[in-house]
């Protein structure tokens, strides 16, 4: 909205010539995202607490859990409430990715929303079942990569990191590979917040590269430099990482070890719903991989230890799943296990970057 209202005084007063940076909306994204979380946490902190929308911790998790019973949870509000306004506030509001993006964010939120309010306001233990969340997860992913895959110069092909001359052509599959993108980084990342700040800290170095991979993808000399995939108008996805971030840091004061709030499904399934899409956007979805590693091994983990137990019949690959708690039953203090994490997340963030200039 500034931009479509301030950059146009740039012909009158020049300094409004600075809004046409993305580096310039980007940056003030974050402070803006940060701050409205940062000010508007102590408040929501007290919402949740009045409305006694208190987590609910499972017995079968680890005991030293036992003691979060009643955390305020559902602060996912804040993050989308803030990343949403945000990227209103600082966005070419007629940028198609934007709009894409805004959809992924509030569509999901509504999920977990349904999700956190069945379990933690009807008090049903298990919220919206596990198959009702993936039908709706993956009908809102179809329609998102419906929209990504009929943007006029957007491309079905992969392209996959190291490897220079292979970049299969999926077609019209490339929706369903897409959608599958979307629900699995969803459930990872919801998988992986378990602990204080672990999903939000990582999600927040990730999206640290892919506002990096979309400012580069949306600048053609640099695209063809690094000989990246040129995306027409993925810098302004960069500007919507920026929120991401911003969001992110200011929900991270408050979700801190010791954590004075959750985000709850409606944080979780939308931040994963996101960072699917922006990587499916900006080209760089195989490089998901590696950049949100963490996630994948946190999935991973669940998946291996369901799998051993059943095919054991009761025996456990890990202590628990996902690997967090695995950790945890070790004897790692809940602060060390999170940092460690957030470390290899870093790595991995470094890693993905390497890739640009390794083709
Ligand atoms: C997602 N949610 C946390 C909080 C957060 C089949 C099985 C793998 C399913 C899986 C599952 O669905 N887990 C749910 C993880 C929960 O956090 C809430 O959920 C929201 C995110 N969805 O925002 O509202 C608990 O995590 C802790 N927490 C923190 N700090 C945070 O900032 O401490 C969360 C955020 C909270 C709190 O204790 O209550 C969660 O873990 O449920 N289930 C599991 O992951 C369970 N693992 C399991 O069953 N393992 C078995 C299976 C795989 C064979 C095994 O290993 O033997 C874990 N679920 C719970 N506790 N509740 C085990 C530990």
């Amino acid at each position: 909205m500034l931009y479509h209202l301030l950059y146009p005084l740039h012909s009158t007063y020049s300094v409004f010539n600075v809004f046409r940076y993305i580096t310039f909306r980007t940056t003030y994204a974050v402070l803006t995202a940060f701050l409205i979380c940062f000010l508007l946490g102590p408040w929501v902190i007290r919402k949740l607490a009045q409305l006694q929308i208190g987590q609910h911790i499972r017995e079968e998790g680890p005991k030293g859990h036992q003691k979060k019973t009643g955390t305020p949870t559902m602060g996912g509000t804040l993050i989308v409430f803030s990343l949403t306004v945000t990227t209103l506030m600082w966005s070419n509001l007629s940028n198609y990715y934007v709009w894409i993006l805004l959809l992924v964010t509030i569509g999901y939120a509504l999920i977990g929303f349904a999700d956190d309010y069945l379990k933690q306001v009807k008090k049903q233990n298990m919220g919206l079942s596990p198959r009702n969340k993936f039908i709706l997860q993956s009908l809102l992913a179809l329609i998102v990569s419906t929209l990504i895959y009929i943007c006029p110069d957007f491309s079905s092909t992969l392209i996959f990191p190291f490897l220079k001359n292979f970049s299969p052509d999926l077609g019209f599959f490339y929706i369903f590979f897409a959608s599958f993108v979307i629900v699995g980084t969803s459930n990872a990342v919801n998988l992986t917040d378990g602990l204080d700040g672990l999903a939000i800290g990582s999600t927040i170095i990730v999206a640290v590269a892919y506002m990096i991979f979309a400012y580069v993808a949306g600048n053609i000399k640099i695209a063809e430099y690094l000989q990246i995939p040129y995306v027409a108008g993925s810098g302004e996805v960069a500007i919507f990482c920026g929120s991401l971030i911003g969001a992110g840091l200011g929900f991270l004061w408050f979700n801190a070890y010791p954590a004075e709030i959750f985000m709850g499904d409606v944080g979780s399934l939308s931040l994963g719903g996101i960072i699917g899409t922006v990587a499916l956007i900006t080209k760089q979805e195989i490089l998901l991989v590696i950049v949100g590693g963490l996630f994948v091994i946190e999935a991973l983990s669940v998946i291996f230890q369901v799998g051993f137990f059943k095919l054991t019949k009761g025996k456990r690959m890990f202590r628990m799943a996902p690997l967090h708690h695995h950790f945890e039953l070790k004897g790692w203090p809940e602060p060390k296990v999170i940092i460690r994490f957030w470390i290899i997340a870093i790595a991995l963030l470094l890693i993905s970057l390497s890739t640009l200039k390794l083709r």
